[in-house]
Parts: C-alpha cells; sequence; structure tokens
C-alpha cells in the first residue's frame, strides 16, 4: 500500500517549454537527417553497412527526459536519437562511427571496430582507470546479437540495489549516490521472442531493482511479422508480470504510442521516478513504431510490407506528429519550423562533411608519404614504370583505404624484388611501421593494459608452517572465500544454491550467514543471467563472483561470455572492463552431464578472458586471489571429484596469489613430457608412478591456465631435455589437447625438438557415459596413459621396451 500512495503524491511534472519542445524536436529532425543521410552514405559506397534509428526518434526524447547522469543504459542499435539527447555521442561521432574511423578521440564508442549505431561510453580513464561514473551518462557497449544487450541490465539495475543496501559499499561515491540509479533498457518487439528476453525480465522482477525497459515495437523483426513472433500482443503476454495494487513486487507496465510525446514524456517520467525512488522495475512497451527506411542498408522493406502498412507507416510517422502537435498547441508555426528545418538538414550535412574529410585526412596523409617513398625509389630504380604505375593507381582512389596502401607496398617490392637498393629498406621500414600501427587500431585492449591487469599482479607464494592445518578441499575454499568477503565489500558471490546452503559443494557454507543475503545469495535457476548480473555489476565498480553450478551449464552462459563479456575491452578499445570472475566446477563427476571437459569451446570462444584449470583447491583459491587483484575477467573450473579430498591450508589463504601463464612441473623425468590439467594431474601422477616401474621417467606438467598459455616457455624447457611430448586432457580429440599442440609445437619451437611423433590423448568422441566403468572407457585412464607413454618409448627402443600387452 506504501508504495501506491507515495505514487499516488508525487507530483510528476512533464511539462516543458517552448525552447524544451523546440530543441527536443529539432534533435528529433536532426538525428532523422542523420539517418537519411547515413543510408545514402552506404548506397553510394562511402560506408560498408548501416542500421538507422528513424522512426524510433520521439519516445527516445522522452526517455533521455528521464535519465540522469550515473544511470545506465543497456540497448541495442536503434537509440541513436537517444545517445544524442543525453549528450553522450555526437552527431559527428555517429558519421565517425559509420565510416570507421578508427581515432577514439573521433568515434570514442568503439574506435571503428564495431559496425554502426553500436553505442558507448567511455566509463575508463586511457590508464584504465574508473571514471566517476555518477558524473556521467554511461551506456553499456552495444552487442549484436538480438536481446544479448538483456542479461546485463539485471547487473546494471541489481547494483543500484547493493549500493543502497549495503553500507560498506557507501563510500564508493565514483559508482553511486545511495543507489539511485536507473538502468535503463531497449529491445526491439521481435528481439523479446529470445529466451534472454523473458529470462531478464524474470529476474529483474525477483530482484526488484531499478530498471526501465522499453520495447521499440515496429511490428516487425527484419522481414517477420508479430504474429509469427508471438502467440498474443506483447502488452498482453507481460500482463502476468504486473505488480498488484499495494505491492511492491512485479512491474509497473505502459503502452505508449510511439508518436504521442506528452503521454511518453508522461510514463518515462513516472516510470524512472518510481524505479530511482522505491526501485520498483518498469516495462514501457512502446507501440505504432514506424521503419521509415526498413531495417537497414541490407534490404528494403517494400519486398515484405504491404502497400497498406507502409502507407499507415507513413501517416503515423513519429517526427510529422510531433511537428503537427507543436503547431496544434501553438508552439510554432509551420513556416518557423520549415526554417528550423531546413537550417538542420544543412547542419548535419556540414557534420557529415566533416567527419568524412577527420575520418580521411590521414589516410591521405600516409598515402603523401607512401608516394614521396616510391618517388625517392623511382630514381633509384630500374623499374621505374612499373613505379609511375603503381602510384598512380594509388593516386586515382578517391576515398583510399589503408589496405590499398599495403597492396601497393606489396606491388613495388615485388616489381624490385631483383635490385639490392638502400631506398627499399626505408620503404620496408615505413611498412612495418603501419602494420605495427594497424595491429593497435584493431587487436589492442583484447586483455586489459592497465597497471591493474592480471598479468601483472605480484606472486605471493602459499607459506606454510608447523601448524598449517590439513582440510578437505572444499574447506579449503570456505576458507579462502571467507577471507575474500572480509577484505572487500565490493565482492559479492551468488548462483544456484550458494546462499543458504552454502553451494552444492559448500564452499561457501556459513558464509551468507556471516555476510548476509546480499553479499552471498542465492538466484533463480538462469545461468545466463547469472553471468548478466555479473557482468552489470561489474560494469558499476563491483566484484562479482558468480557461479555456475557444473561445468556442462557453462554452455548456456557461454554465448554472452563470448560474446558480451569476452570481447567488451577489445570492442571499446579499452573505453569499458567487466572485471567478472565466473566459478564453475567440472571433468569427472557423473555421465554425460556431470563430467564433461568441453575446454576447446571455452578456449577458443573466450579471447579476451583467462581461463584457469586448477588441479586443487588450493591452487582455486590461488587464482581468485590473484583474479580479484586485477580489473580482468576470468573463469576458474574446479576439479569437482577434488572437494573431499585433504589438502594443507597455507597460513596466508587469504593474501598468497598464482601466476597465470605460469605451468608448473609436478614431476621431473628426463624420457617423456606430459602436459596436462585439471582432474588428470592426480591420474598422470598415478601412471607416472606405474612408468617408473619399468624404468621409464615421465615429467608432469599441469599447464594450470590455459588463457594465457605458458607465457614463458616452461614446457619447452623441459621437451628440450625430453624430446618426447605428450598432450593429455578430458576433452574431445582434437580440442584442448590440439590447442595445446600448436601452443608449444609452432608457437614455441617445440618442432625442432622432437625425436618422436607428438602425441594427445583425450577423451572419446561421445560424451562421458554414467558409472565407473563408463568413466573408465570414456575419458583418459591410468591404463591408457602408460600405453601412450610406453608405446612412445617402444619406438625409440623395441628391445628394452616390448609390447607386452598387445
Ligand atoms: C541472435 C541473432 N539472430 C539474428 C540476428 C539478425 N537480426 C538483426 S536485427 C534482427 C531483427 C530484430 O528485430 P527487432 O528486435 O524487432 O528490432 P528492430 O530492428 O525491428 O528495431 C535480426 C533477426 C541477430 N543480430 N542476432
Ligand atoms: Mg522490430
Amino acid at each position: 500500500m506504501v508504495a501506491r500512495e507515495k505514487q499516488e503524491k508525487r507530483g510528476i511534472d512533464t511539462t516543458l517549454d517552448r525552447q524544451e519542445l523546440l530543441d527536443d524536436y529539432r534533435l528529433a529532425y536532426r538525428s532523422r537527417q542523420a539517418s537519411l543521410i547515413g543510408r545514402r552514405e552506404v548506397l553510394s559506397g562511402k560506408a560498408k553497412f548501416g542500421i538507422f534509428g528513424d522512426g524510433k526518434e520521439v519516445a527516445q526524447l522522452a526517455m533521455a527526459r528521464a535519465f540522469r547522469p550515473g544511470d545506465f543504459r543497456s540497448g541495442y542499435y536503434r537509440d541513436q536519437t537517444f545517445m544524442f539527447a543525453i549528450g553522450a555521442h555526437t552527431i559527428q561521432e555517429f558519421f565517425a562511427q559509420l565510416y570507421a574511423h578508427t581515432d577514439v578521440q573521433a568515434e570514442p564508442a568503439t574506435a571503428g571496430r564495431s559496425m554502426n549505431a553500436h553505442f558507448a561510453t567511455r566509463s575508463l580513464n586511457p590508464d584504465g582507470s574508473w571514471k566517476d561514473l555518477t558524473a556521467m551518462p554511461n551506456s553499456s557497449a552495444d552487442v549484436s546479437p538480438t536481446a544479448s544487450q538483456m542479461p546485463r541490465l539485471v547487473g546494471l539495475g541489481y547494483a543500484s540495489k547493493l549500493y543502497r543496501e549495503l553500507k560498506e559499499l557507501h563510500h564508493l561515491t565514483q559508482f553511486s549516490h545511495d543507489g539511485d540509479e536507473v538502468a535503463f533498457g531497449t529491445i526491439g518487439n521481435a528481439s523479446c521472442a529470445e529466451g534472454m528476453f523473458w529470462e531478464t525480465v524474470n529476474a529483474v522482477g525477483v530482484l526488484g531493482i531499478p530498471v526501465v525497459l522499453s520495447i521499440w515495437d515496429d511490428g516487425y523483426g527484419i522481414s517477420v511479422p508479430n504474429e509469427r513472433q508471438f502467440p498474443k500482443d506483447l502488452s498482453e503476454l507481460l500482463e502476468g508480470f504486473r505488480r498488484k495494487p499495494g505491492s511492491e513486487r512485479g512491474y509497473d507496465l505502459y503502452r505508449v504510442r510511439a508518436w504521442d510525446y506528452p503521454a511518453l514524456l508522461e510514463a518515462y517520467q513516472r516510470a524512472a521516478q518510481v524505479a530511482r525512488d522505491e526501485h520498483v522495475p518498469a516495462i514501457i512497451h512502446v507501440v505504432e513504431v514506424t521503419q521509415p527506411q526498413g531495417h537497414s542498408t541490407s534490404g528494403s522493406h517494400e519486398r515484405y510490407k504491404s502497400a497498406e502498412r507502409l502507407a499507415w507507416e507513413e501517416d503515423h510517422d513519429c517526427l510529422l506528429r510531433m511537428r503537427q502537435w507543436l503547431i496544434d498547441e501553438g508552439v510554432a508555426s509551420p513556416e518557423e519550423l520549415d526554417q528550423m528545418e531546413a537550417e538542420d538538414r544543412q547542419t548535419v550535412e556540414e557534420i557529415r562533411a566533416q567527419a568524412w574529410e577527420a575520418y580521411l585526412a590521414p589516410i591521405r596523409a600516409e598515402v603523401d608519404e607512401l608516394v614521396a617513398l616510391i618517388d625517392d625509389l623511382m630514381s633509384h630504380s630500374r623499374h621505374g614504370d612499373e613505379l609511375v604505375a603503381i602510384k598512380s593507381r594509388l593516386l586515382e582512389l578517391g576515398a583510399p583505404l589503408r589496405q590499398d596502401l599495403m597492396v601497393a607496398v606489396r606491388d613495388a617490392l615485388l616489381a624490385m624484388r631483383d635490385e639490392n637498393i638502400p631506398a627499399k629498406g626505408a620503404l620496408i621500414d615505413w611498412k612495418a611501421e603501419q602494420d605495427k600501427l594497424s595491429e593497435e587500431r584493431y587487436g589492442s585492449h583484447l586483455y586489459s593494459q592497465s597497471a591493474e591487469s592480471a598479468l601483472e599482479v605480484p606472486e605471493v607464494k602459499p607459506l606454510y608452517s608447523g601448524g598449517s592445518e590439513t582440510l578437505a578441499g572444499f574447506e579449503v575454499l570456505n576458507r579462502a572465500f571467507d577471507a575474500m568477503l572480509a577484505r572487500d565489500p565490493r565482492v559479492c558471490a551468488f548462483g544456484e544454491d550458494l546462499g543458504m546452503l552454502g553451494g552444492v559443494n559448500q564452499a561457501f557454507a556459513g558464509l551468507q550467514e556471516k555476510y548476509g543475503e546480499l553479499r552471498v545469495g542465492d538466484t533463480g535457476i538462469r545461468e545466463v543471467t547469472i553471468l548478466g548480473q555479473a557482468i552489470g555489476m561489474a560494469m558499476r565498480g563491483l566484484r562479482p563472483i558468480a557461479e555456475i553450478q557444473y561445468l556442462d551449464y557453462l554452455l548456456y552462459a557461454l554465448q554472452l561470455m563470448s560474446d558480451d563479456l569476452a570481447t567488451l575491452q577489445w570492442r571499446t578499445k579499452g573505453g569499458q572492463k567487466a572485471p567478472v570472475i565466473v566459478r564453475t566446477r567440472g571433468h569427472r563427476l557423473e555421465g554425460i552431464w556431470h563430467s564433461g571437459s568441453p575446454m576447446a569451446a571455452i578456449v577458443h570462444l573466450l579471447r579476451g578472458m583467462h581461463v584457469l584449470v586448477p588441479r586443487d583447491m588450493v591452487q582455486a583459491a590461488g587464482f581468485y586471489n590473484t583474479l580479484l587483484l586485477s580489473d580482468e575477467p576470468g573463469l576458474v573450473v574446479e576439479v569437482l571429484n577434488g572437494y573431499r579430498l585433504k589438502e594443507r591450508l597455507p597460513d596466508n589463504i587469504g593474501e598468497f596469489t598464482l601466476p597465470l601463464g605460469v605451468p608448473e612441473v609436478l614431476r621431473e623425468g628426463k624420457d617423456v613430457t606430459i602436459v596436462t590439467y585439471g582432474a588428470l594431474c592426480r591420474i598422470a601422477e598415478q601412471a607416472a608412478d606405474l612408468l617408473g616401474g619399468v624404468g621409464i621417467e615421465a615429467e608432469i606438467i599441469d599447464v594450470r591456465t590455459l588463457l594465457p598459455f605458458d607465457r614463458h616457455g616452461l614446457i619447452l624447457e623441459s621437451l628440450q631435455k625430453t624430446n618426447r611430448i605428450v598432450f593429455l586432457d578430458e576433452d574431445v580429440p582434437g580440442g584442448t589437447t590440439a590447442y595445446m599442440l600448436q601452443q608449444v609445437i609452432e608457437e614455441q619451437g617445440g618442432y625442432y625438438w622432437l625425436d618422436s611423433e607428438p602425441r594427445t590423448l583425450s577423451a572419446k568422441l561421445h560424451r562421458p557415459a554414467y558409472g565407473t566403468d563408463g568413466s573408465y572407457w570414456s575419458k583418459p585412464n591410468v591404463e591408457q596413459i602408460f600405453e601412450t607413454v610406453y608405446e612412445l618409448m617402444h619406438e625409440v627402443d623395441p628391445g628394452a621396451y616390448p609390447l607386452f600387452y598387445k
């Protein structure tokens, strides 16, 4: 009841003065021009692809009026008007992105790395440290996969709850003012058919967090109409989420027409205020949205929309309707608006031209440099005619690409391949310099480049004394998590069964009682929004540990981890970060969905994250400590059958750190190197005992981290000694063993040290079968490891190592 009364009393003033109304209209009009001109630029070949926000302008003006500094957006490619209106992007930056301008000053969202209309603000200073996020409008960085912007909305909203309710976070004023910030989500109607949308709506509703979610409903998802997306109208489908009168659980729901500016202002003001004050979420279903230019530059909507629909869209164009409303209300005359529109058309054309010139100028300067080098070569080379032709081809290009310069360099060097003149050196150096610059343009920031990079965390060795306890693995982790929660109030852990139960393996036992439900909490069964919750929280300065109950279920979250989390720093060229820790457990337990080890899928999809595969719980604790001192995301895969095994507890369990990318030699040997990780470390040691019995000394190396992989070439050192190598794991054949083999044999140059062919030993192609025998015949076992190594030695010396078992 309280909430309703508060709402009743709240006077919401949505009146804007004449100037504000005209400013809004003009901004929307300029945004429309940007869309129209943008499409023209693509069709004329100056940009590669265009997707625009035409038809969505007016609702976004209203959303922007409810948005405050400190708030966050998580949205998609239709939101240019909103981004302009909150002052987070300029029209010039919009065009710079369309042209793929790689200068971060010109294109601050993605530095030319993402296609157009992928918005982002820069949360980080150039050194990677956080800015004051409460003083600026914030937008998490857009992604293209439909609805993938939804899961992180959970965390962006949830962070406000934590900042409001956890006193120990109140000093973090650069991230929040008592949790007053609202997370604004946007999504297209058709994307609401994705599972992630419903999972997000459900999670936000359960958590009771300040989220205002807008659906821009233009009736289509490219060519497919709503009837093929939903069994009923979206508002109707969402109705069950509406909160009951007097209740604080559930949503406030609004349905507004995309061209009805006063109604939109009213809805957004109300929704945002209730969300801000009471942390009650809202969904605003914006209907009668149009799409004047169709979906994107890839096609035309005349192919799939009827003549009636097209006529209806023309009649309901939000901009024309807003214009008429301004005239009807006496805000401006048609002549005044005509005048303003003419000015604005001119302005946007000028901005476009400036953006184009700014994009081309540095490339033209590089053309000049290259031409000067070619001119110089002409006076020394016997191939002057070819060089003249290369130069004129270059100068004929109206809008040269850097790729064209590289082609010219190649042609010139190819033409002069029979000459040895010093001037060639200058060209070769110039090419190398340009390659380096472009590697930075397109390849930097896959991992953190800040002082807090995980690779920079100093190693602190575990300390043991006479009094060190011996505990079960889960108890070791319990002590470690206790220490992390005690030392850093930003650390919050959550997942299925993590809170009250303390986790399915008890590593968080008792910690919810000690730290409260917000620090150690249960979630619903919703892997992708568990991850999204963590991403959004981390984007707002918190240090989430998100638990995915089993490695086999990580697949639910893998797409988002790959598309959003792993690419975040790279796709913003260091503008945003989300230092999330994902905790899970796997490799060995029972059967197909509790002993999977799909590490190659993970390693290959998560470039941009660290992937850590500790063999026991002390190792896991060390990795958690390292990650928490860094500003990067990491995945820790604990060994599922290791929680009951006894380990010695380091005296400095809360402080010791393990370096990333540094394998450990578990057992020395001179005959063969076995490279493995995780649960197989113990099994490989058992096999090495057996091998020792027949006089074969195996060296066992635990790689410990798959990403990064052996940064200092320790495995190569071993191979230089043994000249024989076996890569061993529980993934499919050709999976992570092949990855490790490529790293050692190709990257590290191990090929040159081999005396026998390199071998891989992995699990079977099929998934692990149930039961002890099922596991034995699905995964590498002691006997197989023995035989693989023994056969290598048999090849070397059949007399000494006869095949006694075949
Ligand atoms: C996962 C995924 N599937 C397909 C696409 C291709 N795609 C891009 S936009 C789009 C339609 C989205 O429609 P809607 O959500 O209604 O947004 P609108 O473009 O109409 O504003 C599709 C299918 C994609 N980007 N991601
Ligand atoms: Mg749509």
